[in-house]
Parts: C-alpha cells; structure tokens; sequence
C-alpha cells in the first residue's frame, strides 16, 4: 500500500510480530482468506439501513443477498429459527437482548464479573448495570463450579426478569435445563452469552443452549473464528422480531454490510469437516494445557476445562497477573489477565490468567506445540529464573504461518 506509508508500515509490522508470536489471548483469533477478503470487499461502500425487504436506506439487491444469506446460515448451523447478524460487537447484541426483553429498571440475575460473567451482564461500569437493577449469581467456593443452588434461591427471593450465562471467565460446561427450569418457575427470561465457545456449540463439543434460552448471544471473532461483530439467535421468531427493532434503529444506525458478508462466509466454513476437527484440536489442547500446566505446579480454576479457555489462579504464587503477562509476553506469549472469584467486581485487583487455544490452532498448532508452550508457561511463572524459550516458541510459531 504505498498511498499511506505510515498505515501500511503499522500493517507490515503486525502482520510480522504475529509470524513468531504464541497468541493465547483468548478473545484472539485468525480469519481465514475468505472471511478476510469478504470483510475487505466493495461492499464496505454501501450504506444501508434496516433489514432485508424493509430497507429505510440503501436499495434491495446485494445487501438483502448478503443479509439473508448470512441469517439463513446462522439459522442453519445454530438450529435457530430467526438470526439477527447486524450487532456491532457482543455488547450490542447484548444490549438489544435487555431492550427487547425488559424496561429500564428490571431486574436481572447474572454471574458475577469475577466469577466468569460479562461487563454487559450488568456490570455497574456499563448501560446494562445502570440502566436495570442488576444482581449476581456466583461460582461454589470449594469447586469452582455455577452454583445452581445459588441461582435458584435468588431467583426465588428476587424474581428477575432476566437470568443470564455464560460469560468471559467460565470454563466449563452450563446446565442450561436446569437454568430454564429455575427461570421458567419465576417467570423469567433466560439469555445465553456463547462468545468463547460458539464454534464448540456449531460443532456439538459443548451443550446447545438453544433449545433452552429465550436468546443466545455471542461474539462472531472470539472461538467462532469470524469477522469482528456479533450475533443474536432465538427459536422465537417474534422475539427475534423485537431485537431487530432494539438493536436498529434504536441502538445502531447502518449495519456493515461487508462484515455481515463475512459472517456468512465463516458460517458456511463452520458448517464444514474440517472447521469440526479445528474446534476438536482447540478443545483437546485446552484440556491438554490444564493437565500441563496442573501437573507443573500451577494451580487451574476448576482443574481443568470444557471450553477454550484455562485459567490460572495466581494467588499464593510469587507473581501478580500484570507481572505474569508481562513475563509471558517477554517470551512471545499473549494472555489476559482476569478477575478469578474472590476478586472485587471493580476490578481493582486481579488474580488471574487466561489462556485461549482458539486462535494458535487456526493456525495448526497441535498437541505437540501446547507441550513446549505449556513448559514455558510453567518455567516463566516460577519463581526462579526460567530458560530462555523465546526462541523455540518463535520458532516454533514460524512453522505456522498466518
Ligand atoms: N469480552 C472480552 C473478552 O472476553 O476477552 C473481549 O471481547
């Protein structure tokens, strides 16, 4: 690009930093060509507003094709019967989940921040904490698991009109029944957060909370392996219907028709054997990495996982977790520090890591590779001078080009 040296010098130096970077951060993933060059097309020149067949701005034509094509196959791959695919962001489609489900000050019942849930669950730093009376369920102290007890007796003594899952933090498995059958004996709504493991949930590596929950949301960039953007899928059509109107034009403005045709591009590779056996590698290396990394010392949220992501808790450690990344980071590692339970909901302090397999197997990382990383990762928290692994994990990340 020589019409802009300065941005495309940014470029050419992301594009080499990733070549020898080992990325576990676990919001991070690598698009395919296809969702790259659809997400880089002409259609980011078209500016449209509303939904297909009821455009307010933009003509009929390319962008129904696109939208609808993109909806059908979120239908499809989700087993849901109506997709909304415009949400700029997971907290958009979020957002317009509480629109269309709630009024300002109701209240919803949703995992703690610390304990795995969303700042746009009703965190008090967001619209979502602000706008509605938020309160929180929590994770077992002994095992770190959804206590289910917990939600149901402040179902019971609240009565929310929204209950939440899912989140940012929690690594295992949701009873999604048992969590429909405490909303449906208070009369609440249930909304599903899928954003670190919807490419588990397309591919039935992880329970279906579509059949249970009024909505699901989620992010399209994070496990799924797509654009940038977000995502809300019901079995309700006249729910789906109310969202539409929440999220535009009360939320948003003009959907981006280029990263909804990316959508729909990464929707149809999801659906693929080989998008299966991608998601098949992503969990076997997180359960992998737990087993590494619990067998080396570390202490693992939950021993172990049912999801991308594996947390470390790094109290009683000689390391704080900005300390930790950065160590990590000095080796060619990318983490996320995250509140654990037990951490104040102001984020004031954090005491822990989390690790993503997501992103380095898109790029073909196996078993193999989690092994060295898991000893570096291991060696870079001790609290003695480790070996210098920077260059076997760049190295090693080299072989898998992106
Ligand atoms: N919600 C943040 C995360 O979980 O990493 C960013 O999408």
């Amino acid at each position: 690009m020589t019409a802009d040296p300065a941005v495309a010098a940014a470029i050419e130096a992301e594009r080499r930093r990733i070549q020898g970077w080992t990325e576990l951060a676990a919001s991070e993933n690598y698009v395919s060509d296809a969702v790259m060059a659809a997400q880089g097309s002409i259609l980011t020149n078209l500016t449209i507003e509303g939904y297909p067949g009821r455009r307010f701005l933009g003509r009929d034509g390319v962008a129904d094709t696109i939208e609808t094509l993109a909806i059908s196959r979120a239908c499809a791959l989700f087993g849901a019967a109506h997709a909304n695919v415009q949400p700029h962001a997971g907290t958009q489609a979020n957002q317009a989940a509480f629109l269309a489900l709630l009024k300002p000050g109701d209240r919803v019942l949703s995992m703690r921040l610390a304990d795995g849930g969303h700042f746009s669950h009703g965190h008090a730093s967001t619209l979502s904490g602000r706008w509605y009376e938020s309160h929180h369920y929590g994770v077992r102290p002994d095992d770190g698991l959804i206590d289910i007890d917990d939600v149901a007796e402040k179902a019971e003594r609240l009565r929310p009109r929204l209950i939440i899952a899912g989140g940012s933090t929690y690594p295992r498995t949701i009873d999604f029944a048992g969590l429909r059958r405490i909303a449906d004996d208070v009369g609440a709504a249930l909304l599903v957060d899928i954003a670190h493991m919807a490419g588990l949930v397309a591919t039935g590596l992880f329970p279906d909370p579509v059949p249970h929950a009024d909505l699901v949301t989620t992010t399209t960039y994070k496990n799924l392996r797509g654009p940038r953007g977000g995502l809300i899928l019901t079995r309700d059509i006249e729910l789906g219907r109310r969202c539409e109107d929440a999220l535009s034009p009360l939320l948003q403005g003009t959907p981006l028709l280029h990263v909804m045709a990316a959508k729909a591009v990464v929707f149809a590779e999801a659906a693929m054997p080989d998008y299966a056996e991608y998601q098949r590698r992503v969990l076997a290396t997180a359960r992998h990495l737990a087993i590494r990394l619990q067998d080396a010392g570390c202490h693992v949220v939950t021993g172990g996982t049912d999801t991308p992501l594996v947390l470390v808790d790094l109290r009683g450690t000689a390391v704080d977790a900005a300390t930790a990344v950065a160590r990590l980071a000095a080796i060619g590692i990318g983490a996320n520090r995250v509140p654990l339970p037990g951490d104040p909901d102001d984020l004031s302090h954090l005491s822990g890591l989390r690790f993503g397999t997501s992103a380095a197997c898109a790029r073909g990382f196996g078993i193999t590779e989690f092994d060295v990383i898991a000893e570096a990762i291991s060696a870079q928290l001790g609290a003695t001078a480790a070996p210098d692994f920077a260059d076997r994990l760049r190295l090693q990340a080299e072989r898998f080009r992106v």
